[in-house]
């Protein structure tokens, strides 16, 4: 990923859990009409076959180039049959060392995180990106860390050089404290899925990116 992880600000996480196979692919469509490059499949509740099959489909949607990128949670096997950019590891997945192995140099391994240590280790382990959260609570993953909230979120944007994608119950009313810690991108479920107008959400969110920058460089102005 590097540091072009930066242009983006949206990282899309299509769960399967949470849209049904033609609604996701749907949504896939919707926001590369918008621009949204990076794009992560969550397939935690399909078979191995139907994860590779929606992989597929999702690969002949994203084509590589244009600086396009799907990635896949957790199954290393299904990244390299779909040929999908690369993999997103929770800590209990794959050490990104075996993934690496397997997936060569090129792939682009991003890797959950959920305290500041877990965050330097992951960046110093070699992490083309990593996850930062959850930082609010969330009902969509129940088996995840305690919150960590915008303040931990902060620190960890100031003392990793890779880039931070923020996670966990992020959503319009809450999204403007997460950009002012200067995170790279946020990534959303349940704000965007559950909604009958995803896209416009999405849009929401980034446009609260903007507002925050404007206002950054207005407090700079005013000293
Ligand atoms: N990972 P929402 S939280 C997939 O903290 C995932 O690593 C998390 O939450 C982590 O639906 C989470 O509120 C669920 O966007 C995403």
């Amino acid at each position: 990923m590097g540091r072009d992880a930066r242009e983006q600000f949206f990282y899309a996480m299509l769960d399967a859990a949470a849209l049904d196979s033609a609604a996701l692919l749907s949504l896939t469509m919707a926001l590369l009409d918008r621009g949204i490059r990076w794009f992560q499949l969550r397939a935690k509740g399909l078979s191995t076959r139907e994860a590779v099959e929606l992989a597929q489909e999702l690969r002949r949607r994203i084509p590589r180039g244009g600086g396009r990128h799907l990635l896949i949670n957790d199954r290393v096997d299904v990244a390299l049959l779909a040929e999908a950019c690369g993999v997103h590891l929770g800590q209990t997945d794959l050490p990104y060392r075996e993934a690496r192995r397997l997936l060569g140099k090129t792939a682009l391994i991003g890797l959950s995180t959920h305290n500041l240590t877990q965050a330097t280790e992951a960046e110093a382990a070699g992490a083309d990106y990593i996850g930062f959260g959850p930082i609010f609570a969330t009902a969509t993953k129940r088996d995840t860390w305690p919150t960590c909230g915008v303040e931990a979120l902060r620190q960890v944007v100031s003392r990793v050089a890779c880039p931070v994608v923020a996670i966990g119950g992020i959503a319009p009313h809450n999204a403007t404290a997460v950009w002012e810690t200067g995170v790279d991108a946020v990534a959303s479920i349940g704000a965007v899925s559950h909604s009958a107008t995803p896209t416009a959400v999405v849009e929401q969110l980034l446009s609260l990116r903007r507002r925050s920058d404007t206002l950054d460089a207005a407090e700079a102005t005013i000293g």
